[in-house]
């Protein structure tokens, strides 16, 4: 054989080999993604057995969408040691505010701590680990992340606010397929008409979900969408109506009274809507978070909060400290971008996901 041949002959076989690898890890991740899938299921609409034997799954998951905060938190290693000494605080202190738990809410937690270190005389770091985690829970334990209930027996009017790119779309798509597999009856709103893209990336969601989405012209008036979307809610006997809004820098005070027309026009349509304003707050934003939640809770009566992408991020500290200094109820937190990825959330739970 000539050696042009047989080079390309190797060639060939190296060429193969390559495409057949990427095949192959294709769908391996395919599969490791179908696993993920069933491991996560919508607990509410499966038998309680079944919900009950899942949830070491749900607790796994959760912990795995934390890990990087868990890891930027580092107290595997501050919890390690033999002793209880003002270092072993001060390295705490430092963890914590690095993981955007916040300068105050650090403050105080410690300050908590110590005096229950010095009262219960906790010499050891493990224990002093027992103390935080159930000093954080107690304080997560005051808020309710159940959703209201409209006193009417009409729809859940959900109305979804927060800055662009928060998630507020992904979290509207990830609850109306939740509800969904709950077996209500749902629509979705378009009344993000001011960037490009945002009708069809709902109705995309619409889609998936499997439920109707009303929507008007790009660049038209959020407000009339969102009152046609109450009608035809009102009109189909829906369980549950859905309603997005364009993202608001909190310090564009015109957008903000747009919000706040927007919830009025609601209250119009539907007397005693929305039942529920949520404000999504990216979690990769830490603290600047907080600041974002103080604005959007003057315009628009904020009911609850939800912290998304906590996934990607070492900041998701500010879970920790956002419902003490708000003190709003955070309601759901997304850790991914899949139909499964949003959490109820249950604020003892994630500080055992996190901490323990
Ligand atoms: N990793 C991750 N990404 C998310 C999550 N929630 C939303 N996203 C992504 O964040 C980006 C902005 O989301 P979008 O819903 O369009 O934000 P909106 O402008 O507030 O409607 C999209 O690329 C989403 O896929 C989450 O919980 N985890
Ligand atoms: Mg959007």
């Amino acid at each position: 054989m000539d050696p042009v041949t047989l080079g390309i002959i190797l060639g060939l076989v190296l060429v193969g080999a390559i495409v057949g690898g990427v095949v192959w890890s294709k769908s391996r991740q395919r599969r490791l993604e179908d696993l993920a899938e069933d491991d996560s299921g919508s607990d509410l609409a499966k038998p309680a057995s079944k919900s009950a034997a899942k949830s070491d799954g749900v607790i796994e998951r959760l912990r795995a969408g934390l890990a990087r905060t868990t890891s930027s938190l580092g107290l595997s290693a501050i919890f390690g040691r033999d002793t209880v000494d003002e270092s072993l605080f001060e390295d705490l202190e430092t963890a914590l505010i690095s993981a955007d738990v916040g300068v105050g809410a650090t403050t105080m937690l410690l300050d908590t701590l110590r005096e229950t270190a010095r009262e219960q005389k906790i010499e050891d770091a493990g224990a002093l680990r027992q103390a935080l985690i159930e000093q954080l829970k107690e304080s997560a334990a005051g808020f309710d992340p159940a959703l209201n209930t409209p006193p009417d027996g009409g729809p859940l009017v959900i109305l979804v606010v927060g800055v662009n790119g928060a998630g507020k779309t992904t979290t509207i798509g990830k609850l109306a397929h939740r509800f969904k597999g709950q077996g209500k009856k749902v629509i979705l709103g378009a009344g993000d008409t001011f960037r490009a893209g945002a009708i069809q990336q709902l109705q995309a969601w619409g889609v998936r979900a499997d439920v109707p989405v009303i929507a008007g012209q790009e660049g038209g008036d959020p407000a009339s969408v969102l009152f046609d979307t109450l009608k035809a809610a009102q009109a189909r006997d829906v369980d549950v109506v859905i309603c997005d809004t364009a993202g608001r820098l909190q310090s564009k005070r015109p957008l903000m009274e747009e919000l706040g027309k927007v919830t009025r026009v609601v209250g119009k349509a539907h007397p005693g809507a929305p039942h529920e304003v949520l404000l999504v707050l990216d979690g990769t934003m830490g603290q600047n978070a907080l600041s974002q939640a103080k604005t959007f809770t003057e315009v628009t009566g904020v009911t609850g909060l939800v912290v998304t992408k906590l996934d990607g991020t070492a900041k998701g500290g500010v879970v920790l400290a956002v419902q003490q200094a708000t003190g709003l109820p955070i309601k759901f937190v997304g850790i991914g971008e899949g139909n499964e990825d949003l959490r109820p959330f249950h604020g003892p739970s994630f500080v055992e996901a996190l901490l323990s």
